[in-house]
C-alpha cells in the first residue's frame, strides 16, 4: 500500500467508525515508515473534523460520533509510545482533566501524549472532574501547572468555577493555569482569567514550557 491509501484508508475508516481497521491501518502505516505525526494531522484529525461537520448538518448522530471517536482513540494508544518517545529530562508537572460535566477526552489524551513525550509528568485526571478534585491534586502533587480542557460551550464556564476554587483554596498564585479545547479562545481565556491557551497539542507544549520558564525566572530564589 502507498503511504496515500493508508491516510486515505485512515481518514474512511474512522469516519465510519471502522476501529479493527483503523488499527491495522496505524500498525501498517508504522511498518512502512509513515510518520506518526502524518498520520494524526494528515488522516486522523482531520476525519473527526469531518465527523463534527456532518453532526452539525445533522448528517450524523451521536453513535456515529462515538464510534469514528473509538476508532481515533484505538490509533491514538497505537501511536502513543512513538509520539511520546522522549531523552528529554522531566521539565515539570502538569496536572490535567476534563471539566466537570463533558466527556471528551482524545483531545486531552493527545495533550498529555505530546507533553510526555516533551518531558513532561502528566497527572491525569481523567474526564468530568470535578473543582474539588482539582483542588486535591493540585494540593498533593504540587504542579507546576494545571490544565481544564472543555469541548463544549455548555461545559467551558467550568474554567471559572475551577479558578475560583483554586482562589478560595489559596492556591491559585502556587500554580500555572492552562485552558485548552475546541471551542475555546485566547479572548475566553483571557476573560475567566487563565494564564494560558493553545489552540492545539503541539501549541499547548510550547506554552507551557513557555510559562514555567517565565514563572521560575520571574520567582526570587
Ligand atoms: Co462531541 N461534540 N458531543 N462527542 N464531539 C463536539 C466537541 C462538537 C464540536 C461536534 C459538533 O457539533 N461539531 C460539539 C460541541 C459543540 C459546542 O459546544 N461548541 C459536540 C457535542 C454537541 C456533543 C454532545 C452534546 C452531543 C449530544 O449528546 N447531543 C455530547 C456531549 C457529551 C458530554 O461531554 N457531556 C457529545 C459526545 C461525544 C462523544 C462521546 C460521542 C464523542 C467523544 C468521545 C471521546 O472524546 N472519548 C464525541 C466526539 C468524538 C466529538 C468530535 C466529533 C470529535 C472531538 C475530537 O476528539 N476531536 C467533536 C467535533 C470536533 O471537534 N470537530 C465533537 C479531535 C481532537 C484531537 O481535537 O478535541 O479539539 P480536540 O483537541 C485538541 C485541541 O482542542 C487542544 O489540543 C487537542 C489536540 O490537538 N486541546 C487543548 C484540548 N485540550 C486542551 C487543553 C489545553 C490546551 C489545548 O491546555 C490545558
Amino acid at each position: 500500500m502507498t503511504h496515500e491509501e493508508i491516510l486515505k484508508g485512515l481518514y474512511d475508516n474512522t469516519l465510519v467508525g471502522n476501529a479493527p481497521e483503523v488499527k491495522d491501518l496505524t500498525n501498517k502505516g508504522l511498518e512502512e515508515n509513515l510518520e506518526p505525526e502524518s498520520m494524526l494531522y494528515d488522516a486522523l484529525i482531520p476525519s473527526l473534523e469531518e465527523v463534527g461537520a456532518r453532526f452539525e448538518r445533522g448528517d450524523f448522530f451521536v453513535p456515529e460520533m462515538l464510534i469514528a471517536g473509538k476508532a481515533m482513540a484505538g490509533a491514538l494508544e497505537v501511536l502513543r509510545p512513538l509520539l511520546a518517545q522522549t531523552g528529554a529530562e522531566t521539565v515539570g508537572k502538569f496536572v490535567m482533566g476534563t471539566v466537570k460535566g463533558d466527556v471528551h477526552d482524545i483531545g486531552k489524551n493527545l495533550v498529555n501524549i505530546m507533553l510526555e513525550g516533551a518531558g513532561f509528568e502528566v497527572i491525569d485526571l481523567g474526564v468530568q472532574v470535578a473543582p474539588e478534585k482539582f483542588i486535591a491534586a493540585v494540593e498533593e502533587h504540587q504542579p507546576d501547572i494545571v490544565g481544564f480542557s472543555a469541548f463544549l460551550t455548555t461545559t467551558m464556564p467550568m474554567f471559572k468555577a475551577n479558578l475560583n476554587a483554586l482562589e478560595k483554596a489559596g492556591l491559585r498564585d502556587k500554580v500555572i493555569v492552562m485552558v485548552g479545547g475546541a471551542p475555546v479562545t485566547q479572548e475566553y481565556a483571557d476573560a475567566v482569567g487563565a494564564d494560558g491557551y493553545a489552540a492545539d497539542a503541539s501549541q499547548a507544549v510550547k506554552l507551557a514550557k513557555e510559562l514555567i520558564q517565565k514563572r521560575r525566572t520571574s520567582v526570587p530564589v
